[in-house]
């Protein structure tokens, strides 16, 4: 099919105007599996993976955040308390399909294959992504808040005009739901019916702003329904749930049926970054109400209640995070060499006047430096 004949089919099948809303709206009750009999005839194989993944993950934030303690790594936001969402954004995913992240999800982008010192490169003040976001199939790790949102629905619907079956899964956080890009790329993916997935991942807070200061509505789930866009909201903390109303929403993504919302209620254990203090917005109660829901221990209880999960496949998984702790601390032992000047590469296909005169005046400095050592 040509890009034309796609454009005609596209523009022929318009999205029908929703004249009820009901099937839009979020179900009363969340998503919940785990523990439940709808965890029964999950794949053992496929648990046992997202087990593996949430044990790495864990033991990923634990060591990032240590390396920036020892200034080895100059910013990590953990998202411990997040694994499970995290791990099964990675896990829902086929290989041709995109994933677009924000700058907590490091582990989602290392959960989908890349390697884990890479996923830091930006965060150590290197103003490289660290892999390559064609061959991965992951943009870079987004720092502005929703920008990349409407990248992900102009991805998904430049796919499907060229006949590509792709979906993208954009992920974002309850404050990036404030945002004017959150809400354009929401109203495009309704109108386009573009194959595209959004994930909130819902842990309660914009860095020290919770949620009932970012939003009046009855859940941020609801929020799909004025876009045209069903939404479903899921336990963020329960890795079989979440992993399987992602893979449901990429589904039908790929089959035609246009955009899902998903809300994932989750919680950030840690600060917000290594740079924040925590404990002068939320008190420890509320910290440790929620660790009593840890994903990673909870998926453990489960797996060994249902026979699925021994001594020596939980050994396994902890020799894997262990050693993949060990790559983190050998590689980021050194600091990065960045040359100054490359800052001003890959920006324009053409540099504008001013860039080329601030890059006189670095180059001019760089050499002035050079002569006094
Ligand atoms: C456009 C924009 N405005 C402000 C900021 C500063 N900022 C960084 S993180 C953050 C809060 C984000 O909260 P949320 O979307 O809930 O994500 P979380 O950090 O909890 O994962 C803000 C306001 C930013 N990065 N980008």
């Amino acid at each position: 099919m040509t890009v034309q004949q796609a454009a005609e089919r596209v523009a022929a099948d318009p999205w029908p105007p929703v004249q009820d809303p009901a099937p839009l709206l979020p179900d009363r009750a969340t998503v919940r599996m785990l523990g439940t009999r709808a965890a029964d005839g999950v794949d053992p194989a496929l648990l046992r993976e997202l087990h593996r993944q949430l044990v790495i993950g864990r033991r990923f934030n634990e060591q990032a955040t240590a390396l920036t303690r020892q200034g080895r790594l100059a910013v990590y936001p953990s998202s411990r308390g997040q694994e499970a969402c995290q791990v099964a954004a990675a896990l829902a995913l086929r290989p041709q399909d995109w994933l677009f992240p924000t700058y907590r999800d490091t582990l989602s982008v290392m959960a989908r294959g890349v390697d884990p010192v890479q996923t830091l490169t930006l965060l150590r003040g290197d103003w490289h992504t660290g892999y390559d976001p064609v061959e991965h199939r992951i943009a870079p790790l987004c720092t502005p808040l929703a920008t990349h949102l409407p990248h992900a629905v102009g991805l998904a619907h430049a796919a499907r005009l060229s006949g590509d079956d792709v979906v993208a899964l954009a992920l974002t956080g309850d404050g990036g739901t404030s945002e004017g890009d959150f809400h354009e790329a929401l109203n495009f993916a309704g109108v386009l019916r573009a194959p595209v997935v959004f994930l909130i991942q819902n842990n309660g807070y914009a860095i020290s702003v919770p949620l009932a200061k970012q939003s009046a509505a009855p859940s941020l789930a609801h929020k799909g329904v004025g876009y045209g866009v069903p939404a479903v909201q899921v336990d963020g903390n329960d890795v079989i749930a979440v992993h399987s109303v992602l893979s449901a929403a990429v589904e039908r993504a790929r089959t035609g049926g246009g955009p899902t919302l998903v809300e994932a209620l989750t919680y950030r254990l840690d600060a917000h970054t290594n740079a924040d203090d925590a404990s002068r917005y939320r008190g420890n109660d509320e910290v440790e109400r929620w660790r009593a829901h840890d994903p990673v221990v909870n998926m453990e209880g489960y797996m060994r209640a249902a026979g699925l999960l021994d001594e020596d496949g939980e050994r396994q998984a902890r020799a894997a995070a262990e050693s993949m702790a060990a790559h983190m601390r050998a590689e980021l032992a050194e600091d990065p060499i960045a040359d100054p000047m490359e800052m001003f590469e890959h920006v324009f296909a053409e540099p504008t006047p001013q860039l080329r005169d601030q890059r006189s005046v670095l180059a001019a400095e760089l050499r002035a430096e050079a002569g006094h050592r």
